[in-house]
């Protein structure tokens, strides 16, 4: 396979962008296409920067079918249908799907009592930050002895990286790890969204359902639902598809590095940019943002403690079950066996409740070549025997704005894909 480097379009730039009263991006009128690339990739690219069209990802599909999907402003219209490629329409107004979103919700309902596990509703409507923490301290608190909060460093700006850790009968930090991390790319709301609704099962079930109590009893539970903070902040602020964190550098004036760029693991090699404006923009050196750095600081202790026996860095969109490696399309993991029967056993379960496909193999033969991902580092440093990336849904129709009425069905059944998972690795 050809490797795609540099093919992430220049980050949403909002100074080019038309803003609301409240100084939110407005996207009413914006098209989503899928296009084919054909082979001058260059070139295709300079065409759609010309006409500041948003890169939402690329190459989603197969191989051999390279396309990206890309968001065209309405006053680029005209000249990208004089372009003439070959493309397909996958959503007429980007504008009324953030509107079907739906508005975040309030958080906790009125009727909510400290200490008792927190409604399902949770799982109906998207929230604030704020909300996102104080649903993970309630959790906590209903599951007291068998859990605590935890942080994982600082964003840059700041804010505490937090999550949850899970443990069964033999006590706090006594197994392998099971290490999840969602929302890595701020505009991905569903990845917390189901990374929520994993910790919500493992916690709601683990007293009424021996299977459930034999996952916590067997592995230790790091989830961190929100690992970029600042980005995700600002896609409710100010962007909804921004992705990068929201790092600033004294050499450029363009903003965000991409932290599953980052990882200090392969990480100048094929498949990330050096280009500051670049969705895919690497950083200046390898693990130099604050988010890299207090995420890979806990997963290299937890490696060095009991192990990682399973990592999951948690994406949308394009239901993909993502094995390891990024950095090379002929690397091959030395348990690629056991990780393709996994692999292939959880897309079954997922697809079991409502049929939806995941596509699953290795990441860079799968999907494109990634440099300096999570789930190299996380293979080949930490030893994890299971070093993950799962897109959700959907395979592009709603893409990163996924209407709120399908966050409990993606939970669903992610749920059972890990029912099979914990219970055959
Ligand atoms: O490009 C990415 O970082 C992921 N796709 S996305 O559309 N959500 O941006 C794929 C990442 C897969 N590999 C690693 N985690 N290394
Ligand atoms: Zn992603």
């Amino acid at each position: 396979m050809k490797f795609l480097q540099g093919l992430f379009l220049v980050a949403p730039l909002t100074a080019a962008l038309q803003l609301d009263r409240r100084g939110k991006v407005v996207y009413d009128g914006y098209k989503i296409f899928r296009v084919a690339s054909g082979s001058d990739v260059a070139a295709f690219e300079a065409q759609l920067e010309s006409l500041e069209a948003i890169d939402l990802t690329h190459n989603h599909g197969h191989v051999d079918e390279e396309h990206f999907d890309v968001a065209v402003p309405p006053e680029s219209l005209p000249a990208f249908d004089a372009l003439n490629l070959t493309s397909q329409v996958l959503s007429d107004d980007l504008g009324a799907d953030i509107a079907l979103e739906g508005d975040l919700a309030e958080y906790p309902e009125l009727d909510f009592s400290a200490a008792a596990l927190p409604s399902l509703s949770w799982f109906s409507a998207y929230h604030a930050y704020a909300d996102h923490l104080t649903f993970l301290k309630d959790v906590q608190s209903s599951f007291s002895s068998n859990s605590e909060l935890i942080t994982a460093g600082k964003s840059f700006e700041g804010r505490a990286i937090q999550g949850i850790h899970l443990w069964g009968s033999g006590g706090k930090g006594s197994k392998p790890a099971v290490y999840f991390h969602g929302n890595v790319h701020a505009r991905e709301w569903i990845s917390s969204k189901v990374v929520e609704y994993l910790t919500y099962q493992l916690v709601a079930n683990y007293n009424n359902d021996t299977t459930v109590k034999s996952f916590l009893d067997k592995y230790d539970f790091y989830i961190l639902p929100i690992v970029n903070p600042d980005g995700f902040v600002y896609t409710q602020t100010t962007n909804r598809l921004w992705r990068k964190n929201r790092q600033t550098r004294s050499s450029t004036t363009a903003v965000g590095t991409d932290v599953n760029r980052n990882w200090p693991y392969k990480w100048d090699g094929e498949g990330s940019s050096t280009s500051p404006g670049s969705e895919t923009y690497r950083g200046q050196a390898a693990g130099d943002t604050p988010e890299n750095t207090g995420i890979r600081t806990l997963g290299d202790q937890l490696a060095a403690s009991k192990g990682i026996k399973l990592y999951i860095d948690w994406h949308s969109y394009g239901q993909y079950i993502l094995t390891p490696y990024g950095y090379s399309c002929s690397a091959v993991a030395t348990n690629s066996a056991k990780q393709n029967t996994l692999s292939r056993g959880t897309a079954a379960a997922i697809a079991k409740p409502y049929g939806t496909q995941f596509t699953y193999g290795p990441t860079c033969a799968t999907l494109y070549a990634t440099a300096g991902g999570s789930n190299d580092y996380v293979t080949d440093v930490n030893k994890a025997e299971l070093g993950w990336a799962i897109e959700l849904r959907d395979t592009g129709r709603n893409g990163f704005t996924l209407p709120a009425d399908q966050i409990l069905a993606s939970g669903t059944e992610a749920w059972e894909g890990m029912k099979y998972l914990f219970a055959n690795m």
